[in-house]
Formats: C-alpha cells, structure tokens, sequence
C-alpha cells in the first residue's frame, strides 16, 4: 500500500454518500464528490462552487451544485462484480476501476490546483457496449431547485440560478483516444468570475484541449507539490496517525481559497450543501490558523472574507438593536446571517424549535479578532489593517461595547445572555469562554489603533473619519480593565463555565445517554437532555485555556481539562482537537492520542454524528482537520509563536519516535525537527521534501 493512498476495495451500496465524502476532489474554488461517473442525485453526486449561493422560496439558502459535466455511463454494464478505488491524496487524483458483468471501467480524474476552473476525466471501457457521456443537469439539492436551463447539448450546459440570477457554464471537451476511451476536460465558470462566462468557459476548455491531459496533470500536481511542501507533518513510528494527519490536510486543502478573498471555507467544506454551506467561527479557530502558520496567502484571503462581509455584520448588529460589527453564526456571500431562529426540528412533535445560536453566539466577531491579531503576530503583515482588518476589529470592539452590561454594584462589566462554545446551555451569563475572547477583542482594538496612529497616523486618520472610533476609545478601554473574566476557584482550581454552571445535575454521559428516547434528538434546546445538567456539547473552558495558556499555571489548567473531560459529550467535530491540545500542553501527551486520532480521522471514519434532530449534517469537517495540525503541531510539538520568536515545548505521544514539519514565520520559512531528545529548528526555504 502506498503511503499517500486510500484504497476501497469493494462497492458498497450502503456507503456511497460516505465514499462521496471520502474521495472529495476540490481547489477552494469548486468541490467534486467522490461518487462515481455514472452516479447521479440519487448517489449524492456533486461539483459545489464556492460562494454560489441560491434560496428556493420558502427554504434555506445553500450553495448550487453544478450540472454534473463527468457523468459517463457504459449502457447494459451490468452488476459490478468487483471494485477497486483509490484516492491519491499526494496529487489529487482519484482512479477507479470497475468490473461490471458486460464491461471493465477504468477511469482517473483531478480537479485542477493550477487552473481553477478545470476538470479532467480520463475513461475507458472494455467491450463494445455504448458508452454515454454528458452533463448532468438533474442534480442532488437539499432545498433546491437553483437554477433553470438556458442552454443544453452534449456538451455545454449553461444555466441561471432562480434567486439572484447567476449564470453558471458548464462547457466541455472531449478528445477521443479511440472508439473506448476519451479525455474529457470541463471548464466551469460563472457570472461571479467574469461578464462572459460561456465564452470564458469554452475557451479555456479549447486550451486544455491543445495541452492535453498530461501536460494539465502534470501543472496540477506540481501545485499539489508546493502545497505540500508547505504544509506537510512528518510523523516517525505510526503510520496510521501520519496517513490519518496527512489525509485531514488533504482534505483541509480542498477548501482553501487561493484564487479569491470573497469567499472562505463552510463548516463542510465543498462537500456538499450541509450547513447551508456556511461560514462558521469553525473557519477563524481552526482552520485560519494552520494557513497563518503554513501558507499565510490563504489565511490572508479567509480574513479578508470577513472584511467583505462586514455591511452584514453592522446590519446584523443594528438588527438587535446594538452597535459595531455582530458577525453572522452561519456567514454566506454577503454576510447575511443565514441562521434561522429554529434551526433545528424537535424529532418528537416534529416541529421547529427555537434556537439561539443566531441571537446569542456573540464570541463569532471576537474569534474573527483573535484570527486577525495571530495573522499579523505572525506574519507581521500589517497591511491587512490598512486593507479592512483595523476596521473589522474596530467595529467588533464598538459591538461589544454595546452590548455588554456594567453591574454596579460590584464595579465590573459582564457578558448576559450569551451562548458559548457549548450550545447545550443557551442563553447564559458570563460564559468563560466569551468573556475572555472578549477582552482580547478589546485590548486588540486598542493595541491596534495605538500602532496605526504610530505607524501610518494618515491611515489612523481616515479610520477614524469612517468609523468615529475616537469618542469610544477610553470606553473601551475601561471595558477591557474591568471585564470579568470568571476565575478559578482557589480551592478547586475550578473555572465555571458560566453563572450557575455548578448548580447544575452532575450526571454521568453515560447516565444521560441512557434517558435517549430518539437516536437524534437534540441535547440543546429548550428540553434538550442536557441544558439541566453539567454535560456540555464540546470544548468551552477548555478551548479558553488552550488558547491562554500563559494566563494560567499548569495545575489549574489540568484540574480544569480532568474536570470538564469527563462532562463533554463531544456531539461536536471541533471539540476533540482543544482536549488533545491541552492535554499535551499539561503533560499528558498520551491522553492527548485518542483526541488527536478521534479528529484526524473524523472523515476516514465517517463517524460523526449525521443527524440534529431531523437535519442532515453529514459531510466533510475542515474545522477537525485543522484542528488535527493544531493537535500535532501546537500540542505535540508544543509550538507556540508569538511576536517574540518561535518556541517549542515538545510532548510526543510515546509511540511516535520523532517528527517534522515546517512553519512560515514572519516571511521565512522553519523547518522543525523532534527527534528523541533533540529540537531542531533551521531555516529553510523548502520546508518538508515530501
Ligand atoms: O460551529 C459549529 C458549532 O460550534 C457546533 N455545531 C456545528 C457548527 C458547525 O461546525
């Protein structure tokens, strides 16, 4: 077995939508299932193109799945007798071949890192059967229909989608290499990209076709190699967590926006229209900072994203009544919020329940802050603050601000009525988690605005001009002085979740579990098993210390993660990587294993949870991907880089022997090695020679 390879050896009816996930091709700016050529909506087949979004009247709004251009198909096949699949994660290639009764399919395709807008199909079949190849038009939707038809023929689809009117080309060509077996190249463009994208489409399809598909594979993988030149880990002595790391940077990969900072990365990737193909604080927390540290372009274009969307955010703000920038719980194209206030359906009355991730998830502007303020820590790229970030973490500040409540009786500023991390407990006072985000969002707007005014005061003028940030600014300041932040008890150590949090049922997982009367129903909510007792969806004080670790001794920080461990059902993809982190931090790194491989491997396995209530959420999760290089590379490694330099404290679990990887600092490229006893970090411009 190649070390770069997933292999499927049998077709399983039962795990099409599951292979779909599994053998995702993409390049940020589309996303292709890994179903194959001859499935169809049935199948869940896919080719999502980011930032395309459409409302269907009266549904939710979700990203369009494109007419499917590698729909090939060998007539009277037969039943498969045997079948091979394999994904090569090295250079984005997915081959299959297929035994059928009547005829042997053979085929490889890629999704192009070097052009985006191109895909290759190699296919070929024995016999003499026909072979059908076309566009599929009649696609997999969660809430559609998108789009109508304008023009269709075997080889050029073009549609428009029914809400906002984009149009969508799809147009192909095919070279045949005999009566068997074609090269079919596809180029998608749509009226997002350019004013003419038929014409955009059909030329760059005459292009591939003069190049040819091995000159086009080759400049794929040639990009698939600078990528991995950035990004790669090196794990000596387990290849099941080196497969496992490297597999969740793949899969990380295929989300990324390299060609575009108008769209980011939704809690699902390309893989489908899940989250309505949202935009989550999954992307700042977990995804933002592995590009921060590898290839910092991509984390550049993911913050920007968020400056694009910064009119919807003010609207948001104003919505409630509150001042500044309130992010979007589930970001789209313009920043509108498409979090329904019942975004989850009771499995028992089968009737909407009212939720308030939308309302009450505040911490969603001050995570976008935090990624901001570590990509400039350590990029010291300071014109993302001239370029829209100073105004973003300006306008978050203002929002908090306003929304914050001064007790006056005990002379501080707190946090009411707030969701955290844990959204089993809604609508809570002084989440931990929140409020310490919160003066970090605080004390970064001051500290920005005090280097602008230093560094380009003309710069500092004109924000304020924009903004009037001026008149607020002592406000703020006194807000991030006398902010509570809920502190460990002297006893215990212990740091409560939120107001109340110990009064609480302290029952075991095991024993709520046992009160399940629905395989799916929700634990949050209203009656949700949970909201009574101290059992919490996922990381919430735990992500907090992972993340301000230099506030807290080590005692209070491991009495807190074996506190809260056994507490957290981790119903949520993101929350495995912050108990695999801390773990390590504290000394534990072989606790730390099982949460590092439970996040690498969340889409080998596929076993994640697939339902809330009724809603479908199955599909990839980028934000457990990054969260496995945070795990391997924060945790493990014990990296930690700041303004001062890079620093390690390594804790390898005792099975690995060593590892390596490298990081962009500042404009310079590190390479990292652990071995045994011994660090090592050299500079260098090819960082892992994968
Ligand atoms: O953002 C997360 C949230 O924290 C838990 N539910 C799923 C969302 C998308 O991944």
């Amino acid at each position: 077995m190649n070390e770069w390879q997933l292999n499927l050896n049998e077709y399983s009816a039962e795990e099409i939508a599951l292979n779909g996930n599994r053998f995702m091709l993409g390049n940020g700016y589309m996303g292709v299932r890994g179903t194959l050529e001859e499935h169809g909506k049935d199948e869940l087949a896919g080719v999502m193109l980011n930032g395309v979004y459409d409302q269907a009247p009266g549904q939710w709004r979700e990203p369009v799945n494109a007419p499917n251009p590698l729909f090939s198909v060998v007539e009277g096949a037969g039943k498969i007798i045997s079948h091979e699949q394999v994904l090569d994660i090295r250079f984005g290639h997915v081959s299959r071949k297929t035994v059928y009764e009547n005829a042997i399919v053979e085929a490889d395709r890629f999704v192009s890192m070097a052009d985006v807008h191109l895909i290759c199909l190699r296919y070929s079949a024995s016999g003499d059967l026909p072979i059908h190849t076309g566009i599929d038009t009649d696609v997999w939707d969660i809430n559609g229909p998108h789009f109508q038809c304008l023009e269709q023929n075997e080889t050029e689809v073009v549609v428009k989608t029914n809400e906002l009117g984009i149009t969508v080309a799809v147009c192909t060509a095919i070279e045949w290499l005999n009566e068997r077996s074609f090269h079919k190249f596809t180029s998608i463009y749509t009226s997002l990209d350019c004013t003419d994208p038929i014409t955009a489409a059909r030329e760059s399809c005459v292009r591939a076709l003069a190049a040819g598909y091995a000159e086009l594979s080759e400049a794929h993988d040639a990009r698939w190699n600078e990528i991995w030149n950035r990004c790669d880990v090196r794990i000596e002595g387990d290849d099941d967590a080196q497969f496992a790391l490297r597999y969740s940077l793949y899969q990380l990969q295929l989300a990324a926006p390299r060609h575009s900072d108008r769209v980011s990365i939704p809690a699902r990737a390309l893989s489908g229209q899940v989250y309505k193909g949202a935009v989550f604080w999954d992307t700042e927390m977990f995804m933002t900072p592995v590009f921060t540290l590898t290839d910092p372009a991509v984390a550049r274009n993911l913050i920007m994203y968020r400056y694009h969307t910064l009119g919807g955010a003010r609207e948001k703000a104003l919505e409630y009544g509150f001042r500044g920038a309130f992010y979007a719980w589930e970001g789209q194209e313009h920043g509108n919020d498409a979090c329904t206030h019942f975004n989850v359906t009771d499995v028992f009355t089968n009737r909407p329940m009212r939720t308030y991730f939308r309302d009450k998830q505040i911490h969603i502007s001050a995570d976008i802050v935090y990624a901001i303020w570590k990509y400039y820590e350590q990029t010291n790229d300071f014109s993302i603050f001239t370029d829209g970030a100073a105004e973003v973490v300006v306008e978050c500040a203002r929002f908090f601000y306003s929304y914050a409540f001064f007790k006056k009786d005990k002379e501080r500023f707190e946090l009411l009525d707030v969701t955290g991390p844990d959204e089993y407990h809604e609508r809570v006072n002084n989440n931990a988690y929140t409020n310490r985000m919160v003066k970090f969002t605080l004390d970064t707007a001051i500290r920005v605005l005090d280097l602008l005014e230093e560094q380009l005061p003309a710069d500092f003028q004109s924000l304020e001009t924009r903004t009037g940030f001026m008149a607020e600014l002592n406000a703020w300041k006194e807000m991030a002085s006398n902010l509570w932040i809920p502190a460990p008890d002297p006893q215990t150590g212990l740091i409560e979740q939120f107001d109340g949090y110990e009064k609480l049922e302290d029952c075991s997982l095991k024993e709520i579990k046992g009160r399940v009367l629905d395989p799916n129903e929700y634990f949050g909510g209203g009656n949700g098993l949970a909201t009574t007792t101290k059992i919490l969806k996922q990381a919430d004080v735990v992500l907090m210390l992972n993340l301000f670790q230099s506030d807290y001794d080590v005692e209070t920080i491991r009495a807190n993660w074996e506190y809260y461990e056994p507490r957290t059902e981790h119903g949520s993809s993101l929350s495995a990587c912050a108990y695999a982190m801390v773990a390590a931090r504290i000394g534990n790194p072989d606790w730390a294993y099982d949460y590092f491989m439970k996040t690498a491997t969340v889409d080998l396995t596929g076993k994640s949870k697939q339902y809330v209530g009724t809603l479908y959420i199955g599909g990839t999760h980028p934000a457990a991907n990054g969260g496995a290089w945070l795990s391997a590379v924060l945790g493990f490694a014990g990296l930690h880089v700041d303004e001062n330099g890079i620093h390690l404290n390594p804790n390898l679990p005792s099975r690995w022997t060593g590892m390596s990887f490298g990081i962009e600092w500042r404009g310079e490229r590190y390479q990292v090695e652990i071995n045994g006893r011994e660090t090592k970090v050299t500079p260098g411009k090819e960082i892992c020679n994968v």
